[in-house]
């Protein structure tokens, strides 16, 4: 018998290609990932605390591996396949995220590991966004645009192969994987040459620019590869320095000792060149502006309490509800830990199986739990803020296309909440467990 290769081991080859990919295409994101592993060094070496915890949580070793990308695809077809490629690097679509209230005719996903062991060794994660073409007014433009999707296939032949092989053995062997990993980088590479003519290109982008980033290429290019920096505020004011200019504020939280969710910058890339088909049968030249450079500080996961104070925070600019202590936000439920025993309170005898008094007494610590997930929903919230529109639940609430978007996807999204829950649920069950305590607990 022949043995699969672990799909932990093929997405982190996948990733690695991919970052190698775009790195030749977009020569700033290369910059960029000089630039964060150098603050990246220096953040560690002046804050040892963070890195021993970083250490203990098994995050520093994944630190230089780690980055997110973003795709766009355009059909029902196109997000199932892509589902289940990514099902084969153990990637799988966690929340459901709605921009269209930000004026962005997309839904999306977070193809990503869910289990802490694969999330160490590699969090590789995939925004995935559906174009929704119903939001085109424009009738004939919409069929256009349906009829150039039609046309396409964003799968090599061989990636389609593969991906059966994979779920019919049940995984790939050495040889497989190689080719699967390079077969899949082509859905993900950058296409010069349009599909559409010109005349209907500007016409796509007249209607929304993202509709013609999806619908006028041969695939899905990658639009951003986002490596994670320790300290987003130093990285911000290196950039210039390496001739990259960055947008102007951080989105996200502001500053804090105790981080939490994600903080990100982005930068604009250079224009690209596109030769349109002409009909003539040559090609009338073009540029075409979609890629970006991102980077990205992630902090604590917070609980849904914690996570609704932070969006009525960020409608009014004011963070003050959101403790900055580890104890308080423990205290009061809005973040998520990871428990686990101390070598002191493994050689003492327990006499409480009250977690905070246990961890009072230095017999177990809680580590805040790294929010694995993404934000671009603020985003809607911020723009319905700045309208004056509706109460600020209405971003979050479930909208029908939700069903539309997993019908499409093949499956239902993971609940993120409900995958910290079950992570900080197990770390106490685990620690109440090696104290002795497992069933006072019950
Ligand atoms: C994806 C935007 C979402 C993030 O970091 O929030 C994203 C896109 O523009 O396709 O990547
Ligand atoms: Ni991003």
């Amino acid at each position: 018998m022949t043995a699969f290769v672990h799909p932990d081991e093929i997405r982190s080859r996948f990733s690695a290609a991919l970052s190698a990919m775009y790195r030749a295409e977009v020569p700033q994101y290369g910059e960029l990932l000089t630039l964060v592993a150098d603050i990246n060094a220096r953040t560690l070496k002046a804050d040892p605390t963070t890195a021993d915890r970083l250490a203990a949580s098994g995050e520093l070793g994944r630190l230089s591996q780690e980055r997110h990308g973003a795709i766009r695809v355009g059909t029902a077809d196109e997000l199932a396949t892509i589902a289940r490629a990514f099902a084969v690097m153990g990637m799988v679509p966690v929340s459901y995220y709605n921009l269209a209230p930000a004026g962005v005719p997309v839904h999306s996903t977070a193809f990503r590991p869910v289990d802490p062991a694969a999330l160490a060794r590699n969090p590789f994660r995939v925004f995935c966004s559906l174009l929704r073409l119903e939001l085109i007014e424009d009738e004939s433009l919409r069929q256009e645009a349906a009829a150039a999707l039609a046309r396409r296939d964003i799968f090599t032949p061989e990636a389609r192969v593969l991906i059966e092989t994979a779920e019919t053995d049940g995984g790939l062997d050495a040889d497989q994987a190689d080719r699967f990993v390079s077969e899949l980088l082509e859905t993900f590479r950058w296409h010069a040459e349009a599909t559409v003519s010109a005349e209907t290109y500007e016409r796509l982008v007249a209607a929304h620019r993202l509709i013609a980033d999806v619908v006028s290429f041969k695939g899905p290019h990658i639009n951003h590869l986002t490596p994670r920096t320790m300290d987003i505020d130093a990285a911000q004011a290196a950039m210039p320095e390496r001739g990259i200019v960055p947008k102007e504020t951080i989105e996200g939280p502001p500053a804090r000792a105790c981080p939490i969710l994600l903080r990100q910058t982005s930068f604009k890339a250079l224009q690209e060149a596109v030769a349109f088909p002409s009909q003539d049968g040559g090609a009338v030249s073009g540029v075409h502006t979609a890629r970006f450079g991102e980077i990205e500080q992630r902090g604590c996961a917070l609980t849904p309490t914690g996570r609704a104070l932070y969006d009525a925070a960020l409608a009014t600019k004011d963070f003050s509800a959101l403790p900055d202590d580890w104890t308080a936000l423990r205290r009061d439920g809005l973040a998520w830990f990871r428990y686990r025993p101390t070598p002191q309170g493994l050689a003492a005898r327990a006499e409480t199986t009250d977690l905070a008094a246990l961890i009072g007494l230095g017999h177990v610590v809680a580590e805040p739990i790294t929010y694995e997930d993404f934000l671009p929903v603020s985003a809607a919230g911020i723009f319905q803020s700045n309208l004056g529109a509706e109460a600020r639940g209405a971003a979050y609430a479930v909208d029908p296309a939700r069903s539309d978007f997993e019908l499409a996807l093949g499956r239902s999204v993971l609940d993120e909440m409900a995958l910290y829950q079950a992570e900080q649920d197990a770390s106490v069950a685990a620690t109440l467990k090696a104290l002795g305590l497992t069933t006072a607990a019950a």
